[in-house]
């Protein structure tokens, strides 16, 4: 299966609980295999298999939780 790694600076986040609603949101979506969000650095960190789903997706399941990816 291949995995990808992927960084994604995440915009609004201001406490411990809100990374952990984004990080809930990622474990749930079918094709990420692991999640980390730093609310200090303002980082998400996915491992994902890029077979079940797109980064497109990923980006969605962040923002369907209220917060938004900062474009690179
Ligand atoms: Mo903390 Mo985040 O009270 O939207 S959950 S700021």
């Amino acid at each position: 299966m291949p995995q990808e790694n992927i960084i994604l600076p995440i915009a609004g986040m201001t406490c411990a609980s809100c990374a952990m609603t984004i990080e809930n949101a990622l474990k749930k979506t079918d094709g990420v295999i692991s999640a980390n969000v730093n609310v200090a650095t303002e980082k998400a960190t996915v491992e994902y298999d890029s077979e079940k789903v797109s980064l497109d997706k990923i980006k969605e399941a962040i923002n369907n939780t209220g917060y938004t990816v900062d474009e690179e």
